[in-house]
């Protein structure tokens, strides 16, 4: 039996305190995430790793009835056109939805379906996002600020990565002059 708590976000660095492992990822954990490996390898070679994205997840057993709930900052970047994001993922349990709640910052909520069809829906600071069953989904920082969402899941979902990692979403976003658009991922099959 876990006691009732409440934790303290802090909605303009995404901090959660009392959170005792957080988890970092840096360029070279994205490796097989951007469309061009040579300006990712290039850019840690001159700004050494940069952080990418950090989450702030509360401590609590992976297991049904429980609702894990995060904290992610994304900051602002790019590899060549490609903005900084997520990894992205499948839930491991594909008939596990998630709530996103926009904090801080500007950014776009991708998500595909296994058939490669793909939606993007914007964020902003008050944008509730809601990531039905079945939908792979993958945040991306479009703007000049680190971009924070706070999300709550349930606790049996698990994370699939291995199905993005391999063949990226379908469609990638990419700065045009400014302008977030979608493109088409040439590695997807
Ligand atoms: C989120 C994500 C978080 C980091 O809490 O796990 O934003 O993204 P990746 O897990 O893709 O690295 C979530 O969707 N949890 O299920
Ligand atoms: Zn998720």
């Amino acid at each position: 039996m876990i006691e009732p708590f409440a934790t303290q976000v802090n909605f303009g660095t995404g901090v959660i305190d009392s959170v005792p492992h957080i988890i970092t990822r840096r360029l070279s954990d994205m490796r097989r995430m951007y469309a061009d490996p040579h300006t990712l390898e290039a850019q840690i070679a001159a700004h050494g790793d940069p952080l990418v994205y950090e989450v702030y997840p509360v401590e609590l057993p992976e297991e049904a009835g429980q609702i894990l709930h995060c904290t992610t900052i994304i900051y602002p970047g790019r590899v060549n056109d490609e903005y900084y994001m997520t990894k992205g993922h499948f839930h491991s349990k594909r008939d596990c939805g998630e709530v996103y709640l926009g904090l801080s910052g500007t950014g776009m909520l991708l998500l595909q379906l296994e058939d490669g069809t793909v939606r993007a829906v914007p964020m902003t600071p008050g944008t509730s996002a809601y990531v039905p069953p079945y939908w792979a989904h993958r945040t991306v920082n479009t703007g000049n600020e680190p971009f924070i969402f706070f999300a709550a899941w349930p606790g049996d979902a698990g994370h699939d990565y291995g199905t993005i990692e391999q063949t990226g979403f379908a469609q990638l976003l990419v700065d045009r002059g400014g302008v977030p658009t979608l493109v088409p991922n040439p590695r997807y099959p």
